[in-house]
């Protein structure tokens, strides 16, 4: 992309009603813009990184092997009358009449509608295992919309559902969305922790939260500082394999790491005194087991392989991907501004041109910017008539991890810069070695 062409709105002045960093960011950055109290437009660069996050969701969501569909934003409300939630979901669920006069609510989860789904097409234990998830908008009348797209009213979130004949497999299903969020937010460039909490209005009494630490974060933790040290790495992993996921289970939730909801006084005193830790932290993630909680209301059964019918056992499971976006930030800024992790980043690389107007120098850049997207990087150049400072200015701003400036001094040299956004260490070198190294980088080879 060349910056002259994009649209990137950026503001040079802190705006005075965004109270937390990555809110002040992404309005700077030109990513999103406030629609109407906690709605927002995603702007192109905001709407790429919403992409990046959906995909690799997506990804490991396949990995794990569940399935995506997708399901509507407005509901009949006649569904959540049967569960009972119609009535007890409270203030939060935007409840809409049609034209005549019918109830319909704008979705703020969707167990009842995929409780549906299962019901009208799924009859036999043959069946199951079964986990069908979507990435759709959710709307909750948040009393308090606040810090961006961190507490928004509409949001984007994934949202998955398992089925099961038995509360073993139902556990396993847990377990198997525990390690593929795990490795989700890892790849992200997140550390997000796992910890015991509340089901709220989801319902059910085996639940845990993902935290990631910051102190703009909305919940109080308490944690042993020893779980900040575990990670999934490059480990492999087998789906299918019950034992191997309910070990990465116990590995991560063995420590202790609870919200304030679930806190308790006495356990937490028994973790050494130089490893306790309270802090705040953003949930970006829920997973939630709740037995045959929508499927009896309901009526979800299956006949199990005597020939009785079974209500199935479920879970539901949700990642914030859009509060995500936020809480990236929120991890990784500095006070230019955002600095992407390389799996996320809206672009690989920037490029800078020192002297737009100079032709050895446009010329480089020109060859630079086409080598980069030949070899499947996706570059952003700066071919703006704007002052050095100005775009290093811009560049810092959006956070792309990698600069590459040109400029006639080093193009004498036939060198051109290569700086880390996070480090800001700068190394001069060939274009071809830059451009060899960023390859790697991106692709690992
Ligand atoms: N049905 C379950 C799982 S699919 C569910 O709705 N879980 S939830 O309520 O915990 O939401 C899932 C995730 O969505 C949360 O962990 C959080 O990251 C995100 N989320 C919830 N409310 C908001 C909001 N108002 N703005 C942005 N993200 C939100």
């Amino acid at each position: 992309m060349r910056m002259s062409r994009y649209f990137l709105p950026t503001l040079k002045e802190n705006p005075s009603d965004a109270q937390i960093v990555s809110h002040r960011l992404m309005l700077r950055a030109g990513m999103i813009k406030q629609a109407a109290s906690g709605i927002y437009s995603w702007l192109p660069m905001g709407f790429k990184v919403l992409r990046k996050l959906e995909n690799i969701v997506h990804e490991e969501q396949a990995r794990a092997g569940h399935i995506a569909m997708l399901m509507p934003t407005l509901q009949s409300a006649d569904l959540w009358r049967e569960s009972g939630r119609y009535d007890g979901y409270g203030e939060e669920m935007l409840r809409i009449k049609d034209r005549h006069g019918r109830d319909l609510l704008f979705s703020p989860t969707a167990e009842e509608m995929i409780t549906d789904i299962f019901r009208s097409h799924v009859g036999s234990y043959k069946d199951l295992p079964l986990t069908l998830y979507q990435i759709q908008w959710k709307f909750r009348d948040e009393i308090r919309p606040r810090f961006g797209v961190m507490r928004g009213r509409e949001f984007y979130m994934k949202d998955g559902y398992n089925f099961d004949l038995t509360k073993e497999d139902a556990l396993h299903a847990y377990n198997r969305h525990l390690v593929s969020y795990l490795r989700t937010y890892e790849r992200m460039g997140l550390q997000a922790i796992p910890m015991r909490a509340d089901s709220g209005p989801i319902g059910g009494d085996y639940t845990h939260e993902f935290l990631v630490l910051a102190e703009t974060g909305e919940s109080e933790v308490f944690y042993d500082a020893a779980v900040t040290d575990i990670s999934m790495g490059e480990r492999e992993i087998d789906f299918d394999d019950k034992a191997q996921c309910q070990g990465v289970l116990e590995e991560f939730t063995s420590l202790y790491a609870r919200t304030d909801e679930t806190h308790d006084a006495a356990v937490f005193a028994q973790v050494p005194a130089d490893r306790q830790r309270t802090a705040r932290g953003i949930e970006v993630g829920q997973i939630f087991y709740f037995g045959t909680t929508y499927s009896e209301p309901l009526g979800a059964t299956v006949m199990d392989e005597t020939g009785k019918p079974v209500p199935v056992h479920m879970g539901s499971h949700g990642i914030g991907v859009s509060r995500l976006l936020g809480a990236i930030i929120e991890a990784s800024h500095d006070d230019k501004g955002i600095i992407w992790p390389e799996g996320v980043t809206p672009f690989d690389v920037g490029i800078v041109n020192l002297k737009q107007g100079d032709d050895e120098a446009d010329a480089a850049c020109e060859a630079l910017y086409k080598s980069a997207i030949a070899l499947g990087l996706d570059p952003i150049y700066d071919d703006r008539k704007e002052r050095a400072g100005a775009k290093f200015a811009s560049m810092d701003l959006i956070g792309i991890p990698w600069r590459i400036t040109v400029g006639p001094r080093g193009l004498k040299n036939g060198v051109v810069e290569l700086t880390s956004r996070k480090t800001g260490v700068s190394e001069e070198m060939t274009p071809e070695l830059a451009l060899e190294r960023l390859t790697e980088i991106y692709t690992g080879v």
